[in-house]
């Protein structure tokens, strides 16, 4: 009787110092991911995505469970796309840079910044491999199984002040996933005049390619809906939304101003 006290006191222990360690690991990792693009270090959610000090990317944890968002986003689903299709933007973007220690220390954001100024033989390689993986990080971050299914705070408001109303965004969000021939994103970006847009872009480009900052975008490639939702990426696109993070793409709004600042 005893034994087994003192031992399930022992488990408590060794379990709680787990949980404490694993929370240290994903601080230091997010501290050691980048530098913040607001520079306000309160905010580590918008950091840039950067190297380690290895020199290489690393793919980041999903910040919830695989089986987290299975009434919207089945869990085979995420899996692959995270563990598969993600790893591989992530293993590809490394095999280029290692190619030119010169790009050690840049983040994803500044090479899709300034793609036509990379060496040629990696500029398609960094342009599918780094968006992959600058959208496959905010793409994770912005889904969340809490979504409170409408936006909140300050891009609430600019979404209603930009397009009439959150229905009339959604509808048009929704047109530009749906319209999207193949594979791309769908994208609700901050352009240089500081002015929201709905865009879409093919393949894994970035909306940083085109100066446009990413404050959320949704995956509108095959792998991202096609195990339960088959074809129809229109219904895909509309369960998407029980799954926003609003208090995500706050921060990524307050970090589209701090950009353009
Ligand atoms: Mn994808």
């Amino acid at each position: 009787m005893y034994f087994k006290k003192f031992y399930g006191l022992i488990t408590t222990i060794a379990i709680a110092i787990c949980l404490i360690s694993q929370s240290n690991i994903s601080v230091a990792n997010a501290s050691e991911q980048g530098t913040s693009i607001t520079n306000n270090s309160q905010s580590p959610q918008h950091t840039l995505i950067a190297q380690a000090s290895t020199g290489e990317f690393t793919l980041p944890p999903l910040p919830y469970s695989y089986d987290a968002l299975d009434e919207y986003i089945d869990t085979e689903t995420m899996t692959l796309h995270h563990d598969k299709h993600h790893a591989a933007y992530v293993k590809n973007l490394n095999k280029a840079i290692a190619l030119y220690p010169d790009l050690q220390g840049q983040s994803v954001e500044d090479l899709l910044l300034n793609l036509d100024t990379l060496p040629e033989d990696i500029m398609t390689t960094v342009q599918n491999n780094g968006g992959g993986h600058a959208n496959h990080t905010m793409f994770w971050s912005i889904m969340t199984p809490d979504s409170n299914g409408k936006p909140t705070g300050e891009i609430a408001a600019a979404i209603d002040s930009a397009f009439g109303d959150f229905a009339t965004f959604q509808t048009e969000f929704n047109d530009a996933g749906k319209k999207r021939f193949g594979s791309g994103w769908a994208w609700l970006v901050m352009n240089d005049q500081k002015e929201l847009e709905v865009t879409s872009t093919a393949n894994q480009d970035s909306p940083l390619m085109e100066n446009q900052y990413p404050i959320m975008g949704n995956d509108v490639w095959e792998h991202a809906y096609y195990l339960k939702y088959r074809n129809k990426r229109e219904d895909y696109l509309n369960s998407w939304w029980n799954v926003v993070n609003w208090d995500e793409v706050n921060n990524r709004f307050k970090a589209a101003n701090s950009f353009f600042e």
